[in-house]
Parts: structure tokens; C-alpha cells; sequence
């Protein structure tokens, strides 16, 4: 089974708050559609969606006011806002997508998961469905609520459901030796071993600039992944059919994680 990842930036406009990136939305449906049918689980980001209402009420440093829950339950209903309109576009293109709510069923530890119960993701795959989940505002043990990436997200799914690939759509063409708007001599890594990204300090923090959308913290999420045998491929979602080749598994640009 695969999981992709579609990026905040590529699914909304993030300039402009609840602003969905309807071309590109409506473009990886078809491209969802016409990968074949092998399991699939979507996750999508937050984009001008839940970011923007997320940072407005502090919710990922945790529950400190009360007038703060009305935040944290605006936050989740702006992801649900975006991930309806997803969804509807999967629909419109034959895929037999479900929307699921990431906080009805994982809860955090200072800001990371430590329950998952995925039953209900396997049960929606058996029937041949294509579950569609979200970055979300989720309860915490520790700090009350916290906000989960979709990153994190597709890391754990990946390693409790087994799955066999992972394609991380975002808007960059893939991992780069430096920040590629600001160094000419930038080239793309084509494959990128875990330990040479523990040795990497200088792209790290070419990385951790805006330009590659938190391609750090993308990659560190993604190792445990990749250290559980699952093939984790990034690859930028904005260009027209590079997802739907991922998906299918086909040599495409982008960036192959390796152990
Ligand atoms: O865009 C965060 O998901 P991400 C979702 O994958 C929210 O980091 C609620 C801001």
C-alpha cells in the first residue's frame, strides 16, 4: 500500500487565508484516479487553512487559557472545511475517497503520537476505499492539545499499516545540496542515504529555509520510515504528473530516501 502526502502549499494558495489551490486540487484527483488501484491513504496539510487559525490561538504550544478551545475546535473545523473540498474533488474524479478526522483517532505526547488505532483505516482500505486524512489539532496528554503535521502523520501510518511506499507531494522539485533560489551551484539529490543527511549541516540549514517549505523537518520525519524498509519519495506535486508516477512507482525527479 502507498501513503502520499499533499503539501499545504500545494493543495491552498498560502497567501491567501481559506484559499484552496482548486487547479491543483482538481489535477491530483485525476492523477490520484488514473495510479491504478492498490491501497492508497491521503494526508494533506494545512495550507491557508488550519496554519493561519492554529497560529492566531497559540494552539500548538498547548492549552493555557480557556478561551483558547474555541481555537483549538476552529482550527480542526478549518481543516475540515479544506478536507471536504479534497475529498468532493476525489469523488468528482471516480476516486473512492473518505474523509476521516486525524483527532478522532491519534492523540499525542508533547506533540508527538503515541496512540494510533488505525482500525478503522484498515477496514475503509479492505473495502477498497481510499481513506483521506489530515494534519489536524489533536489532544495531547501532556499539554492539553497540540497541532500534528501531516508529516508526522504519514510517518506513523506508514510504519503501523506497513506500507510499502511513501510520496511526499510538496513544492519544491526535491531535496537540494543548498537553498536553490539563493545558490546557482544548488543541484538536486536524487537519492539521499540516511546517513548522509546526518552529515549534512550545511544543507540542514539550507533546508530549514521557507524556499523548501520545511524540507528538514520533512526528511527527519520521514527517517524512521525509511529505517522500517518503507521507500519514501519526494517529489514536487505542482508539476503536472509527477505524482500519479510516484504513485505507480515509475523513475520520476524527485528526491529518493535511502537507508
Ligand atoms: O500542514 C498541520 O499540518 P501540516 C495542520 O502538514 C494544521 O504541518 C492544523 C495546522
Amino acid at each position: 500500500m502507498r501513503i502520499l502526502k499533499l503539501g499545504g502549499s500545494v493543495v491552498t494558495d498560502k497567501d491567501r487565508p481559506f484559499t484552496p489551490a482548486t487547479g491543483n486540487i482538481m489535477r491530483l484527483a485525476d492523477e490520484i484516479e488514473s495510479s491504478g488501484p492498490q491501497p492508497l491513504v491521503v494526508v494533506h496539510g494545512g495550507g491557508s487553512y488550519g496554519h493561519p487559525v492554529a497560529k492566531e490561538h497559540s494552539i500548538s504550544g498547548g492549552l493555557k487559557r480557556r478561551d483558547q478551545l474555541a481555537g483549538f475546535s476552529r482550527t480542526h473545523q478549518a481543516m475540515v472545511e479544506l478536507n471536504r473540498i479534497i475529498v468532493d474533488a476525489l469523488l468528482d474524479a471516480g476516486v473512492p475517497a473518505f474523509s476521516l478526522s486525524t483527532s478522532t483517532f491519534v492523540t499525542t505526547t508533547a506533540r508527538r503520537v503515541t496512540e494510533l488505532d488505525a482500525s478503522i483505516v484498515r477496514a475503509l482500505l479492505g473495502h477498497g476505499m481510499v481513506p483521506v486524512l489530515y494534519g489536524d489539532a489533536v489532544l495531547d496528554t501532556q499539554q492539553g492539545f497540540a497541532i500534528l503535521s501531516g508529516d508526522q502523520l504519514v510517518a506513523m501510518l506508514a510504519h503501523t499499516l506497513r506500507a510499502e511506499r511513501i510520496v511526499m507531494g510538496c513544492d519544491v522539485d526535491g531535496v537540494y545540496t543548498a537553498d536553490p533560489k539563493l545558490a546557482r551551484d544548488a543541484r538536486l539529490i536524487p537519492r539521499l542515504s540516511l546517513r548522509e543527511l546526518d552529515g549534512m549541516v550545511r544543507i540542514g540549514e539550507a533546508l530549514n529555509t521557507d524556499v523548501t517549505g520545511g524540507m528538514l523537518g520533512k526528511v527527519r520525519e520521514a527517517t524512521g520510515a525509511v529505517e522500517a524498509g518503507v521507500e519514501v519519495v519526494i517529489v514536487n506535486a505542482g508539476e503536472p504528473g509527477r505524482v500519479g508516477a510516484a504513485l505507480r512507482g515509475e523513475k520520476v525527479m524527485g528526491t529518493v530516501l535511502i537507508l
